[in-house]
């Protein structure tokens, strides 16, 4: 009877050591699932961090390659900067460390500076407005954005780029404007540093916002300097701006078309085209705005590899010494 009894006994016991064997294997199973899970994903960061350096370092060096471009056509001819240069050819593609590297540079003098809005008008007394803002204003117009809304952003910008704190003219927007908002913030009341602060103006929408942004530029200088050798025939709206309606569209597109493929020689050599000289006699003012050189460039540089891209934009000036400065970095699009 005892013998049976403990035959049963270690029977039970067997079964129970089972379970418990099966146990631990389940465990150990589950941590083993779950550290290769863990270590896939500190992998697939490890190989992004790498991509993302290499996509930086490789943007590095293109900034670099454009850097040595400007220098080249710089010392090829330093009285202009034209669209039959280096730094303007289009869609070029290097191929760098298994991927490929790509670039475009951008004249930074062939849109419309939206710190010169920052400029007051002499006769501040009448509280009229500067030639930058009712250029601003034509120039939004020009590229159908509401009379209303153009109307008040050449106040609301003015004033948010300007240093005081005073409101100018009905429309004008400062502190008080932001301070009641939902979150609250205040004025710049200094220039823009980059372009899609215009977002936070009063008035401004992103509809008008991406209407706007190949048109605009923000450099640190409060006029204006257009060169009439690299506006493009899609950017002609810019001359139409800077003329005040003077100069239609199409007019603008046919100075632009009929220009030499290494541009004017000279502002004169630009003011004596037919179109241009057809408007009449124009004031120191508006003249001053144009040039043939150019002292600012952004260069978008793109390096790709496989499904995963890098994107730096770099921002060059010219110093009144001749000397070429990297000013500064955006990682990202800009979009
Ligand atoms: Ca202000």
């Amino acid at each position: 009877m005892m013998r049976r009894l403990s035959q049963q006994s270690i029977g039970s016991q067997r079964g129970v050591a089972l379970i418990t064997v099966l146990l631990i294997v389940a465990i150990i199973v589950v941590i083993a699932a779950n550290m290769t899970g863990r270590l896939q994903l500190l992998m697939s960061r490890s190989i992004n961090m790498q991509a993302s350096q290499q996509g930086l370092w490789s943007a590095i060096a293109g900034e670099q390659l454009v850097f040595n471009v400007l220098e080249q056509d710089f010392k090829d001819d330093p009285q202009r900067v034209h669209l039959a240069q280096l730094w303007a050819r289009e869609g070029m593609i290097f191929p760098l460390n298994d991927g490929a590297l790509s670039g475009e540079v951008r004249d930074l003098h062939s849109c419309f500076n939206i710190n010169a809005l920052a400029k007051k008008s002499d006769d501040q007394s009448a509280q009229k407005r500067s030639l930058a803002q009712r250029q601003f204003e034509i120039l939004l117009q020009t590229l159908e954005v509401e009379d209303y809304a153009a109307e008040l952003l050449s106040y609301t910008v003015g004033d948010w780029v300007d240093g005081d704190k005073r409101i100018s003219g009905n429309f004008g927007a400062e502190d008080s404007t932001y301070a009641s908002k939902t979150v609250p913030y205040i004025t710049a009341n200094s220039p823009i540093g980059d372009v899609s602060e215009l977002l936070a103006i009063e008035g401004m929408t992103p509809a008008i916002y991406r209407k706007i942004k190949p048109f605009v530029c923000a450099l640190p200088a409060t006029l204006n300097k257009i060169n009439i050798n690299t506006v493009k025939d899609d950017n002609a709206q810019v001359l139409v701006a800077l003329f005040e309606n003077k100069l239609t569209l199409s007019d603008a597109k046919s100075v632009i078309s009929g220009r030499d493929p290494e541009g004017f020689k000279s502002v004169s050599e630009f003011f004596s085209s037919p179109e241009i000289a057809a408007i009449g006699n124009l004031t120191d003012e508006v003249k001053s705005q144009f040039d043939v050189k150019s002292s600012d460039f952004s260069a978008l540089l793109t390096f790709t590899i496989d499904v995963q891209s890098f994107t730096l934009n770099s921002i060059y000036h010219r110093d009144n010494k001749g000397k070429l400065h990297v000013v500064s970095r955006k990682i990202g699009n800009n979009e």
